[in-house]
């Protein structure tokens, strides 16, 4: 993962001059989006994403308040990082600025060094921020999700199941014989083979919402919102059957002469297990089958 690419800064103000002179200072190092009024800089915050907004309060229309209201109650731009720049400058307004949830306050007129100075230091926390998040929920081996993003994401998921009456499909994967492969192969053979298994089932993924995350060692749970018993199989079927295609040689598995892995899985839906751990229990259960009956399968 890089995090040393350039920044993305959104300026909106709906004087001319002011976006111009701000642009053109933070041109050289920054990748710099503009929006002359509130509702040019929702529709960009959304569709680029930008790492910092410098918002004008006072703007006709909308103003900056507003924006950074309707920019919290997205999701998708909710922590984005927003500086209040303003010509309201009593002490009031600025504290009234940081307590809506702006990241810091500036007063017009700027000093083009301030300016500068704050935004990199911004820039710079949103980056750690990043560098935060990447270390709290992928899991440093296999760069799939870790078990606490997976744990996250399966009650948000669970939640947002129920709720809508939509299936919610979820499979546990799990290497055949890996303890044999360490022990034949090494164990940074083993680590090498775990990878490209995490890539294989990451890769085989079709839709956005859907999650590959390690579960544990050499178990990797799919998430599959949505999705219907019979389509979140034949998914699973298929990862499993490219893990197989990637003819990673198992000398010492006893169950093919390639490395295999075996699968259950199970699919809430109205009549389904009360609770998500009761799914899990259950995916959990028919992943056991799997191995019990010879393994290199799915079981649903
Ligand atoms: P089964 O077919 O029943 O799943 O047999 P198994 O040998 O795969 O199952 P078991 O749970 O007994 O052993 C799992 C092995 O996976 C043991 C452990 O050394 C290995 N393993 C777990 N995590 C890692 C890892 O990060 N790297 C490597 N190389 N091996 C790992
Ligand atoms: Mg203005
Ligand atoms: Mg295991
Ligand atoms: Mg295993």
């Amino acid at each position: 993962m890089n995090f040393a690419g350039t920044q993305k800064v959104l300026v909106a103000d709906d004087d001319i001059v002011n976006r111009q002179v701000l642009s053109d200072l933070l041109k050289p190092e920054h990748t710099v989006l503009l929006a002359k009024n509130g509702e040019q800089a929702l529709e960009r915050a959304a569709r680029h994403l930008p790492d910092l907004i410098l918002l004008d309060v006072v703007m006709p229309d909308m103003d900056g308040y507003e924006v950074l209201r309707r920019l919290r109650a997205d999701a998708q731009t909710a922590h984005i990082t927003v500086i209040f720049i303003s010509g309201l400058g009593r002490p009031e307004d600025e504290a009234n600025g940081l307590k809506m949830g702006a990241a810091d306050y500036i007063s017009k007129p700027f000093n083009e060094t301030v300016v500068m100075a704050r935004v990199a230091m911004h820039l710079q926390m949103v980056r750690q921020r990043r560098m935060l998040e990447h270390l709290a929920h992928v899991d440093g081996l296999t760069e799939l999700a870790n078990r606490r993003r997976f744990d996250e994401v399966y009650e948000a998921e669970w939640q947002r199941s129920r709720r809508s009456g939509r299936p919610l499909s979820l499979a546990l994967l799990d290497i055949d014989a890996f303890k044999q492969y360490n022990d034949h192969y090494g164990h940074p053979a083993g680590d090498r083979a775990l990878r490209a298994v995490a890539r294989t089932a990451a890769s085989g993924l079709r839709r956005p919402a859907d999650l590959a995350a390690r579960y544990g060692g050499e178990e990797i749970v799919l998430l599959l919102p949505d999705t219907e018993a019979a389509q979140a199989q034949q998914v699973v079927s298929c990862i499993c059957a490219a893990i197989v295609d990637l003819q990673i040689p198992h000398e010492a598995s006893g169950v093919a002469p390639v490395l295999t892995v075996s699968a259950g899985g199970a699919t809430l839906n109205s009549a389904a297990p009360e609770t998500c751990s009761e799914l899990f229990s259950a995916a959990d259960t028919l992943l056991y089958q799997a191995k019990k009956s010879g393994r290199n399968r799915v079981e649903w």
